[in-house]
């Protein structure tokens, strides 16, 4: 009995792919894709890096915690079901860290208080409310701290 030739057989099945990407400017991304609670051997800890921001992770069935991470990027943690039969598609979008700048009154947090604290500085000659750092503080200023806005504590790993 002879078989036609499957060339699909021939491949690695793919057990999750996707894409990564930056979620602001849609850029792909290499990313690192970490199963969580998974030991791996000794210098084999990531089992799958994103290249021009596509991803393949071969993983055994079953649901996982998978961490996407990326330099400059909060990590994202998705829980994925993986069966032998069925790819899964993950596409991902990174959020960039942004920096704690404008964190004028040291809450760790960009709050109203901070652009309030700008306004008050229009018009001063640089100091910590040149928040863009062109040398005046007016309300470009306080424009630049919105995409910072909430919690700094997540930029910080
Ligand atoms: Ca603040
Ligand atoms: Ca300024």
């Amino acid at each position: 009995m002879a078989w036609p030739g499957i060339p699909w057989m021939l491949e690695r099945p793919i057990s999750l792919s996707g894409n990564v990407t930056d979620a602001v400017s849609g850029d792909p991304l290499a990313a690192t894709i970490t199963p969580l609670g998974i030991t791996f051997p000794a210098g084999d800890t990531n089992p799958s890096n994103a290249r021009f921001g596509r991803y393949h992770a071969f993983l055994p069935a079953g649901s996982y915690d998978i961490e996407f991470s990326a330099e400059g990027y909060l990590p994202q943690t998705h829980m994925v079901s993986i069966s032998d039969t069925t790819p899964v598609l993950l596409d991902i979008a990174l959020v960039p860290e942004v920096q704690c700048r404008g964190d004028l009154n040291g809450d760790i947090s960009i709050t109203i208080v901070d652009p309030i604290t700008v306004i008050n500085a229009i018009g001063q000659i640089g100091g910590p409310e040149d928040i863009n750092g062109d040398g005046v503080v007016d309300l470009l200023d306080m424009l630049a701290l919105l995409p910072g806005w909430g919690s700094c504590l997540e930029q910080s790993e």
